[in-house]
């Protein structure tokens, strides 16, 4: 284990993929990885791609890594896929179209399906970021399924969010999901080719005029405030609308511009730090939850647990007692 870090920091791709498998498979083989890679982690500008499915996010991935590679940089690609238990469909996809970019050294692809829990699923795919981030990739790239919490998980853990729309999906102000826009650092309007994508963008555009100084992000929660003075809010980023169309690598490099701007932005505010806290808040509370439950199933048999459920269930016992009870079971030695 141990040779096998050092040489994935020393960016060896047959052992960066070999230490992914490890992690992803034990938790305990992703506390070791983990805690030895963490020191040379915190480098990687992380990406989070998310949107409507059949979108056109792979494709997109696809051309951003190609673009990042023009500017030399090392680009690591995860695309996770909380819905399928398999490597199958979908994924399998996304493998055929990035197969242009596979033998290139400089780029890192990992698919992750579903590991039985989505929280199992959003703690391997961030021990797989930090993997890459240590072995020394300067961009990561991170594909989500859109399926609601997924989204919003992938938010809190990536620095710039790019949500992807498609023409005739967000025509209907109705039909975009709330949260989503909320979560979105950059807009995209992709398959600009197709007709009605001036109307996308335009809509779009009203939305987050609409949604302006009625809530921020504050400590990675939304927060509602009043609306702001008409030049208040001077220096935050205002969250632009961008056409593209993926499938011909047009607006590609325009994209890109505005991604590595929101990274330049995050970086001059300070904000950086502020979502580094709410991913190392959030990854915290994940692993305390973890550590609390196993312990739980350690100290108190199924048996016992069940008997106090139906005890709360039959008004026999109420959920605060219960809940005391089970916290002196799992303090005990
Ligand atoms: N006309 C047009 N088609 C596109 C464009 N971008 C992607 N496509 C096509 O749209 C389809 C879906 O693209 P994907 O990249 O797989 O979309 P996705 O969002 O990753 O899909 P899922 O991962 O299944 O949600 C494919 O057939 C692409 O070739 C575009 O800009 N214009
Ligand atoms: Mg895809």
């Amino acid at each position: 284990m141990q040779k096998l870090i050092e040489q994935a920091l020393a960016g060896n791709q047959r052992a960066i993929a070999r230490l992914i498998t490890r992690v992803e498979n034990s938790e305990e083989m992703a506390e070791t990885a983990v805690s030895a890679l963490y020191p040379h982690t915190g480098r990687a500008h992380i990406v989070g791609i998310t949107g409507s499915p059949g979108s056109g996010k792979s494709t997109l991935v696809n051309e951003l890594a190609k673009a990042l590679r023009k500017r030399d940089q090392l680009v690591g690609i995860v695309a996770v896929d909380p819905s399928s238990p398999f490597t199958g469909g979908a994924l399998l996809g996304d493998r055929v179209r990035m197969r242009d970019l596979s033998g290139d050294k400089g780029i890192f692809i990992r698919s992750m399906a579903s590991r039985g829990s989505l929280g199992g699923l959003a703690r391997a795919t961030s021990a797989v970021i930090k993997v890459l981030d240590a072995a020394g990739y300067d961009t990561i790239l991170v594909e989500t399924v859109g399926a609601g919490q997924a989204e919003v998980d992938i938010a809190s853990t990536a620095h710039t969010t790019l949500v992807i729309e498609a023409p005739g999906m967000g025509d209907d102000i109705q039909s975009i999901k709330a949260g989503i826009l909320e979560i979105a650092d950059i807009l995209v309007v992709n398959k600009a080719d197709h007709p009605g994508a001036s109307r996308t963008v335009r809509s779009l555009k009203t939305m987050l005029q609409l949604g302006q100084g009625m809530s921020v992000r504050h400590h990675g929660r939304l927060m509602h405030v009043r609306a702001v003075s008409p030049n208040g809010n001077e220096g935050a980023w205002k969250v632009p609308v961008q056409e593209t169309v993926a499938v011909k690598g047009e607006g590609i490099e325009a994209l890109l511009d505005t991604v590595l701007a929101h990274k330049a932005h995050l970086q001059a505010t300070g904000e950086w730090l502020e979502r580094e806290k709410v991913r190392s808040r959030q990854e915290m509370e994940q692993l305390l939850q973890a550590r609390l439950m196993a312990r739980l199933e350690m100290k108190v048999p199924a048996e016992e647990q069940m008997a106090l459920i139906t005890a709360v269930a039959e008004r026999k016992i109420d959920p605060y007692t219960a809940v005391s009870q089970l916290f002196t079971l799992i303090s005990s030695h």
